[in-house]
């Protein structure tokens, strides 16, 4: 028995988040001893949003450094760039004749996107989870690990495949989410009623793994809590305190009820304080290798020349089986 198959990316959308740091790269990190893991930029997902070209090559760049400074290993992972891998935009082309439209409309990113971005509600923002269902499927994979939010797309991925392999006969493996049991949505720091998002327009609402140590502790300390003073986790009533919560919590391994007990009888101003050591704690080796890694792009790109080759040979191989069962001559 081969090991499982993971497959899961990000989209080149800018720098990356605390919460797309434990929601899903401290996840592909680990996944990659016990399985057989593709890690790519969905750098062609990000055109669903207005960007400056010159900022979307860089962001491309960004979240490659990230990938490998928080800790993936090029020599035993897969990690590539979405548009290298052709398969990807002609597979997502296919699956879009076998999704429906009402299955599309039902997706909560899809809403939440064309309300922030009114003006700009094209095909590509409605048809994503196709393309998606596409970088999952070419690779077989067993299980895609994202956040919270991405649990839909995963679904509807399975669904997608159920329907083409009813059609075709067995073609794609079902894939299952993997969703952190903890960390799998970090909410903003000025408004812990919403997800915290690297597009996030609201200052000091997202820490960036990019942010100074300063930076971390003057955005900690001005983040949203109430006025009741006391360190208790309820994320009905007291949003904001069960946030911080939730990411000192993942990152130094505690349970809510130590971190209550921690905490006992301190104001929110020492919570706070020891929040905001502990993420700048756990960021600091990624700070360092982070910045090596933009400072030489030729390294980069070998890494994603190397692992386009790579990707290419598996992806090439499912969407041959595809167009064979469909009557697609190459
Ligand atoms: P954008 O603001 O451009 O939509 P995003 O910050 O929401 O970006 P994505 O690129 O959509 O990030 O997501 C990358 C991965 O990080 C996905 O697996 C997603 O589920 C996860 N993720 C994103 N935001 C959070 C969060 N706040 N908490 C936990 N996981 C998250
Ligand atoms: N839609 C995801 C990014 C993404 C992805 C994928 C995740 C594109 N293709 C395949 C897992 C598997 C997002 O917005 N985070």
């Amino acid at each position: 028995m081969g090991k499982k198959v993971i497959l899961s990316g990000i989209q080149a959308t800018g720098d990356l988040t605390l919460g797309n740091y434990v929601g899903a790269l401290k996840n592909f990190v680990k996944m990659q001893e016990e399985f057989d893991c593709y890690y790519m930029i969905a750098n062609l997902h990000a055109l669903t949003v207005r960007r400056d070209p010159k900022e979307l090559k860089n962001n491309t760049l960004k979240i490659l450094a990230s990938y490998i400074a928080a800790g993936i290993d090029p020599d035993k992972s897969t990690v590539f760039l979405q548009s290298q891998v052709h398969e990807h935009a002609e597979l997502g082309w296919v699956l879009d004749c076998y999704t429906y439209m009402g299955e599309l409309s039902r997706m909560t990113q899809f809403k939440d996107k064309s309300a922030k971005h009114a003006d700009n509600i094209n095909a590509g923002l409605f048809t994503y989870p196709s393309l998606m269902a596409g970088d999952i499927l070419l690779y077989q994979a067993n299980l895609v690990p994202t956040g919270e939010d991405q649990k839909q797309h995963v679904e509807l991925t399975r669904d997608i495949a159920e329907r083409f392999n009813k059609l075709y006969g067995d073609t794609f493996k079902i894939p299952e989410p993997y969703i952190p049991k903890v960390g799998a949505r970090i909410m903003g720091l000025q408004d812990p009623t919403s997800k915290m998002s690297k597009s996030s327009t609201i200052p000091n609402d997202t820490i960036l793994l990019v942010d100074t140590p300063e930076d971390i502790m003057k955005k900690v300390k001005k983040a949203v809590t109430d006025s009741e003073g006391i360190v208790k986790y309820d994320e009905k009533n007291k949003p904001g305190i069960s946030n911080l919560m939730e990411i000192y919590g993942i990152i130094t391994n505690k349970k809510m009820d130590e971190i209550e007990k921690e905490f006992q009888g301190s104001g929110y101003g020492t919570f706070k304080t020891a929040v905001a050591e502990a993420i700048i704690n756990e960021l600091e080796p990624f700070h360092k290798k982070y910045n090596e890694l933009m400072d030489n792009p030729k390294y980069l790109e070998e890494i994603y020349d190397e692992g386009a080759k790579k990707a290419s040979q598996v992806a090439s191989k499912t969407l041959k089986d595809v167009y064979e069962k469909i009557g697609i001559i190459r």
